[in-house]
This record gives structure tokens, sequence and C-alpha cells, in this order.
């Protein structure tokens, strides 16, 4: 099923042309209201008619997290015309957040894309979303929540945490989705088992669509089995509209990034020079119809890779795989690069294991890993849970080259999140 068949099987010369038009604007458009990247093509001694082909757009400046909270509050703001409707600021870091702008066209085109995902991966007039992810400053439920509307779904603006209430709402409105982050759903899934309701006897659910952070394909397996559903992956980032900028299809082989709003680059993130396709790298995202807040480049330090064969759902917008991590959360720990990802992916993948963790670090370079045991372990035998110890202290050092510390703790101990979660704590004296 497609919201937009035309649009979302586009033929690929014609969707080049149609994002070369579209980077022609955009960058005509910044460069007549954007001084910051007035400057930046000023410096750089670009002329204002670079753009002849796409391949073009490796002449074009970056724009980078630090540029959007140096020009904060309204350095990017396009003023003409359709001026902004709508700010949101992106989540996470201490300090000023990026301010992000939208047009009322902006907003329609957002909502357009979460439509068409939310109809890619099945969903129809007769679904009912349990909406989780915090409503605000935040797109994460905003953006969702207006697709969600224009398929005719019934949505119910939950928001994030209050499990009780969840449940409830859950069972009584007989929810058929869900939206929320990947280390709420586990958690829930915990206050599920608690309760003592089986998902598949007395909830409607069907589906979920998990993004907001990264995650592993064992998370994804370990949330389909607790629910009895099917997980799709949703990525976004506030700077591109939120969610709905890349999202899997019912194949589940990697996310259909929309090209027609989206120029998309990956690159090595040391020389800058695109990986070959197929190959990790920074994923570097330029906006093709923003309005209010077109970005160049972007660099958006998520590690990704293009799958390069066509997708048997039809549609010709190349996918992107699961993000592996960011350029910004590698760890360095006695030497060694690290992901936390990397960890996740070894925890998720052992029985025994439950559904929070915790990354520690602590001294001169001493790591610790609380992982939470599952409800069942927890009741095991000392024999049992020495072994568990010691199987994940082996399968972590062969994948990160570092030997961690691993302390079991009873499930439910860690810290629950409600928002995005806080998986490493570095505390460490160096
Ligand atoms: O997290 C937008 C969003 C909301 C996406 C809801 C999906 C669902 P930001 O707060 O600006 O916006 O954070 C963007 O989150 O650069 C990635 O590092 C990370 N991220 C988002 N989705 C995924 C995903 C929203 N599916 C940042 N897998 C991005 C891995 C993700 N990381």
């Amino acid at each position: 099923m497609f919201w937009d068949k035309s649009a979302e099987t586009i033929d690929r010369s014609a969707l080049e042309k149609l994002q070369l038009t579209r980077l022609q604007e955009t960058v005509g458009r910044v460069l007549k209201h954007v001084p910051f990247y007035q400057q930046q093509f000023a410096q750089a001694a670009i002329p204002s008619d670079v753009i002849r082909e796409l391949a073009d757009i490796r002449r074009l400046p970056f724009t980078t997290n630090a540029d959007l909270r140096a020009q904060y509050p309204r350095g990017f703001l396009v003023g003409d015309g359709g001026g902004p409707v709508r700010l949101h600021t992106s989540s996470g870091t201490t300090g000023k957040p990026k301010a992000i702008f939208f047009s009322r066209g902006d907003i329609d085109r957002a909502a357009n894309l979460a439509a068409r995902c939310l109809v890619m991966s099945g969903n129809t007039d007769r679904d009912i979303l349990q909406n989780m992810m915090t409503y605000g400053l935040f797109t994460g439920a905003l953006m969702m929540h207006y697709g969600a509307e224009k398929v005719g779904m019934m949505v119910i603006p939950a928001g994030p945490g209050n499990s009780e209430k969840q449940l409830l709402l859950m069972q009584d409105f007989s929810s058929t989705v869900f939206h929320t982050t990947p280390s709420y759903a586990l958690y829930f899934a915990d206050f599920m088992e608690k309760k003592g309701v089986d998902p598949r006897r007395d909830l409607s659910l069907k589906r979920a669509f998990i993004g907001a952070e990264p995650y592993s394909e064992e998370t994804r397996r370990k949330i389909e089995e607790a629910f009895g559903i099917e997980v799709y992956n949703s990525y976004g980032l506030s700077e591109m509209n939120g969610p709905g900028v890349a999202f899997e299809c019912a194949a589940k082989q990697g996310m259909h990034l929309w090209e027609d709003h989206f120029l998309m680059e990956v690159l090595d993130p040391v020389t800058n020079e695109p990986v070959p396709e197929g190959c990790p790298g920074e994923l570097v995202l330029t906006t093709l119809c923003r309005e209010a807040m077109p970005l160049i480049r972007y660099r958006t330090r998520d590690i990704t890779s293009v799958v390069a064969e066509p997708c048997s759902c039809g549609r010709t917008h190349r996918r992107i795989r699961r993000i592996t991590g960011r350029t910004d959360d590698m760890l360095i720990v006695r030497g060694a690069n690290i992901y936390p990802q990397q960890i996740e992916r070894i925890l998720m993948s052992v029985p025994g294991v439950g559904r929070n963790y915790l990354i520690c670090l602590s001294g001169l370079d001493e790591m610790t890993v609380k992982v939470e045991l599952s409800a069942s372990e927890f009741d095991g035998r000392v024999e049992r849970l020495v072994h568990l110890q010691t199987q994940l202290t082996e399968r972590l050092r062969a994948e990160i080259m570092v030997k961690p510390l691993v302390e079991l703790v009873p499930p439910g101990s860690l810290p629950p999140s409600e928002g995005k979660a806080k998986r490493v704590i570095d505390n460490r004296a160096l």
C-alpha cells in the first residue's frame, strides 16, 4: 500500500531531475536569505550558480551541529513569505538547544512524509495509534501524530511514561500500534510482564514504530517477542523534520530515505569523501523542500550505509541500514574505539539478560557494564549466574577488545527512561 504512489515509486532519473531542481531552488533561497550561508559561500568563493548537476553538491559547505548552536536563536530562519508557524528544538545535550523552524507548508510536508511511512508499514484508517513519544519541543510525537491523522488513524496522544495509564489506554481503547523509543518499549514490556498481562491474549497490538535512539536487531527481536508484534525502524532528526526521514517497509531490510525531500550523501567522516556504495560512513543530508529553515549538507554524525539493491516493495527511494552509532558517541577506553551499540548487541543476544543496561566508566579507564537479569534468570541458581557473568564478559571482550566488569543486577533496578535513554555514565578521572 502506498500513500503517494507516484512519488514513492518515481523513476530514478525523474527523481534525480527533481532533486536537481529542488537543490538549485534551495541554494538560491539560502543565498538570498541566510547570512550564514552568504558568508560561507563568499569565503570559499563559491558562485551562486554552482549547482549544474547533483554531483556539484560536493562543492557546497557543510552545516554542523556547532553552526546551528552558534546561530541560535534565529540565524538559520528564512523570513520571507511562508514564515514560521512552529518552533521545535533539538533534544539531548545541555546548554543552548538548536532552534528548528517550520512553515505551514513544512509541517504539511512533514506530515505527508510521516503518512507515507505509516501506510508503507501497513497502517490504515482502522488503526489506533498510541503515541508514547514525548510531545512538546521534541519533534518525535507531533510529526507522527499529524501523519497518523492524515491517514485517518485514531491517535491517542499518551506521551511518554506513566506505564499504568499506558496499559489502561491500550486495553480500554484497543490500540493496534504504538510509537516509542526502544528503551521505553523494553521497559514497558517488563512492566506488562509484572502486571501479568499477556499482550497476545489481552491486547490488540499489531505493530510498533521504534526510533529516536540507536538499537540493534537483537533489541528489535526482543521487543517483537515481548509484544507479539512487528517492529518497524523509524529514523529522523529534528533538523530534517523529526521522524519520517527514513522508515522500513514490510520487507524490513533497511529504511527508505525519502530522497525527493532529502539529498543524501554518505561520507568518510575524516576525509569527507564519499564512501563506496554499501560501505559505512556519516550520513549528510540536505533539505530539498524546507521553506522556513533549509539546511545544506547537514552533518548528522549518524553512521550508516546505503543498501544498493532495489527493494521488493517497488519503492525507488534508496534504503539506509540501521544506524550503527554516531561519530560523537564513540568511547575510547584503554585505547580501543567502542560504540555503545556494540555492547547492546551482545547483551541483547544472550539468553538470561533482561531489558536494561548501563555502561559506567570510572577511575582511570575502568568499564563496568551493569546488566539487568531477566525475571526468570533472577530466580536462578548461583552457578548459572556465575556462568552468565563469565559468558558476557568473554563475549564483550571479544567484541570490544576491552575486558569490562560485568555486574548482574535485578530486573527493574536500573533507572527507567521516558525520553531518550542515557546508556553511558562517564565519570573517568582522565
Ligand atoms: O529523535 C526524531 C525522531 C523521533 C526519530 C521519533 C524517530 C522517531 P532528534 O531528537 O533530533 O530527533 O534526534 C536525532 O536521534 O541523529 C540519531 O542519532 C538518533 N536516531 C533517531 N532515530 C534513530 C533510529 C529524533 N531509528 C538523532 N536509529 C539522530 C538510531 C536514531 N538512531
